[in-house]
């Protein structure tokens, strides 16, 4: 039974927002790991994704046996390639990177993934991908061959996100890039937000409860927050309490 994006939908009809961490297989392990799922468990995240532009240790399977174990929080696969595919998540972000001109990450990836997607029993959420810029080049937009939408290009960056959700995607995840300098700006949140009616995932660079909540007042709906909370874990209960008061 799909129940995620039904829930998403119901919580942006209601105004409140929602906080999804971001577990990168790569720079964690099972004791850090078990900590932040713990941590998460008690500030009641919403989301916990996991992915990576690049995974080296092999710790993709285990990391989410690992969170499916210890939390009932919806584990989200949001995939670096396509061979971050696995049946014990609970839904994957079907990225399709529409701020960029490769093909093999508009369509020819999805093509690749499209049958044992089907034979998993993922909920699959279709995602409009869009790379903004953060102020240096981040390992998303290097391993993805894609230039992101400047940071002030407010009217490329709103229609990019019309044409995603005109072509049925549920969902737009806008990304300054993991350890962006400077997270996707308001305004720019603002301008796209008020186009579309799907709901708006922000994340890249966010580093504080001022910065999640200037971005939730823009019009994010869920806000990602990966390389702070593993440098600081006690973030993650101050940006849920910060977040949830929201609505
Ligand atoms: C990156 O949006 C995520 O794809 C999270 O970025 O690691 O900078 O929080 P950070």
């Amino acid at each position: 039974m799909n129940t995620i994006y039904p829930n998403l939908l119901i919580r942006k009809q209601q105004n409140k927002k929602s906080f999804a961490i971001l577990i990168d297989p790569d720079s964690t392990d099972e004791a850090a790991l078990t900590e932040i799922v713990s941590l998460c468990n008690e500030a009641k995240v919403d989301f916990i994704l996991v992915g990576g532009s690049l995974i080296t240790n092999g710790y993709f399977e285990k990391c989410i046996e690992t969170i499916k174990m210890n939390s009932s929080i919806p584990c989200i696969i949001f995939p670096g390639n396509s061979f971050q595919i696995s049946k014990k998540s609970d839904a994957i972000l079907l990225l399709s990177l529409i701020s960029g001109r490769n093909p093999e990450l508009l369509i020819g990836n999805h093509v690749l993934a499209a049958s044992p997607l089907k034979r998993s029993a993922l909920e699959i959420i279709p995602t409009g991908y869009m790379l903004i810029d953060g102020g240096r080049t981040t390992s998303v937009s290097y391993m993805s061959n894609t230039v992101p939408i400047p940071a002030d290009k407010y009217a490329i960056a709103a229609s990019t996100a019309l044409a995603g959700e005109m072509l049925g995607l549920k969902i737009i995840y806008m990304d300054a890039g993991s350890g962006a300098l400077y997270p996707v700006p308001s305004k720019l949140i603002t301008e796209v937000s008020k186009q579309i009616t799907v709901p708006v995932f922000v994340g890249g660079g966010i580093k504080n409860t001022t910065q999640a909540l200037e971005a939730c007042h823009a019009g994010a709906d869920v806000i990602v927050v990966g390389n702070a909370i593993e440098k600081d874990t006690s973030l993650i209960k101050q940006l849920a309490q910060a977040i949830h008061s929201i609505g």
